[in-house]
């Protein structure tokens, strides 16, 4: 008997007007390519973005980017299913389920949780915050995901999604929950800040040290020419002693398809300036349709709406099937008062 497609589920929060290439080589590219093989589900988790208190009209209007920016990426909505987050009711209220299995240590032990409460300080630390990994949790068992494609840093996080996935599993009987495993491709793993190598790009890390994916030629080329690079001059990968250059060869090697290895002989005896040159130029053209189709999408928001509505009532058909089946484990009565 064929098996069904394996179930893929990703997600971006809309935190910025446009994402990094560190999204872009750590995730997003992964998902459109597994497109091809797999059921897939991608959300622009917008709930997420909620835990560091966001202006409403930045939101809406980050919501409507995010999402233009899968599609200009190459999600296909017919192929794919695309929809925002807080448009499927059911990952709130499995987060609450959730909330009453895990762990308050387990959650404390979140290294994420721990960098940003110390750089927001004590009075603006939310519950939801310290909540964010479990709703992460509910977004992947929410869809029955046997894979979840995220960069290095959402390593933990996704330790703990299994953690809380096999916990529903032993205390409720097998079939409560599916396991997923992490999709973290290595050498994009993680893309570092090209001002400050040793952090990984963010998107709400210094200006300088991101190139986004919406940037213009101009700024793309500025951003590569000044990143940090490495006492000596020899172009070589040595990730420990010259992470700066190692990451743009990182870059290069992603955006070209070559092997590390082979841009490094191609560029022995020159100078970081020659490498940063070509490398600012495979930015700029591997960015420009990407940026121009995201601007289509963006023209037509009523058009870019009515596809998200869509998407989110085939989530919410899968979702609601599932939320039902761990609801009902719980011991939870069954049906609402609208059905
Ligand atoms: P923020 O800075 O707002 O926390 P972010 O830039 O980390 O955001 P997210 O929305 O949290 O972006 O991440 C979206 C996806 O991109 C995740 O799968 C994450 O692992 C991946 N990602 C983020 N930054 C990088 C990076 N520097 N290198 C590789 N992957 C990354
Ligand atoms: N926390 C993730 C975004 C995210 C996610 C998910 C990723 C929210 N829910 C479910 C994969 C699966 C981040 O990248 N910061």
């Amino acid at each position: 008997m064929p098996q069904p497609p394996l179930r893929v589920f990703s997600g971006i929060q809309p935190t910025a007007d446009s994402l990094h290439l560190g999204n872009y080589l750590g995730a997003l590219r992964q998902w459109v390519s597994l497109q091809d093989d797999y059921d897939c589900v991608y959300s622009v988790v917008d709930l997420h973005a909620l835990t560091v208190g966001p202006d409403p009209a930045a939101l809406r209007q980050r919501v409507r980017a995010t999402a233009a920016q899968f599609l200009a990426a190459g999600v296909d909505p017919d192929r794919s299913i695309l929809f925002v987050q807080s448009q499927v009711p059911q990952h709130a209220q499995l987060t609450w389920l959730l909330n009453c299995v895990a762990g308050f240590g387990e959650a404390s032990r979140m290294t994420q949780f721990k960098d940003k409460a110390a750089k927001l300080g004590d009075k603006a630390i939310t519950v939801g915050l310290f909540d964010y990994p479990v709703l992460m949790a509910a977004d992947i068992l929410l869809y029955d995901a046997n894979l979840v494609p995220v960069g290095e840093d959402q390593r933990q996080h996704l330790e703990l999604s299994r953690t809380l996935a096999a916990r529903l599993n032993s205390r409720f009987g097998e079939g409560a929950a599916v396991v997923p495993e992490p999709l973290i491709v290595k050498a994009t793993a993680k893309i570092h800040d090209l001002q400050e190598p040793s952090a990984k790009m963010s998107k709400t890390g210094h200006p300088a040290g991101i190139i986004e994916l919406l940037d213009d030629p101009k700024t793309i080329a500025k951003r590569v020419k000044a990143a940090v690079t490495d006492s000596g001059s020899e172009i070589a990968w040595d990730p420990a002693n010259k992470p700066g250059i190692a990451n743009l060869l990182s870059i290069y090697s992603a955006l070209t398809g070559r092997p590390v290895g082979q841009i490094v002989e191609d560029y022995s005896g020159k100078l970081y300036g020659h490498l940063k040159a070509d490398l600012a130029e495979a930015v700029i053209e591997a960015l420009r349709p990407f940026r121009e189709r995201t601007a289509l999408y963006l023209d037509d928001p009523g058009q870019l709406d009515q596809l998200l509505r869509t998407g989110a009532g085939r989530a919410e058909a899968l979702a609601r099937v599932v939320y039902q089946r761990i609801a009902a484990r719980f011991g939870l009565a069954q049906g609402t008062a609208s059905r």
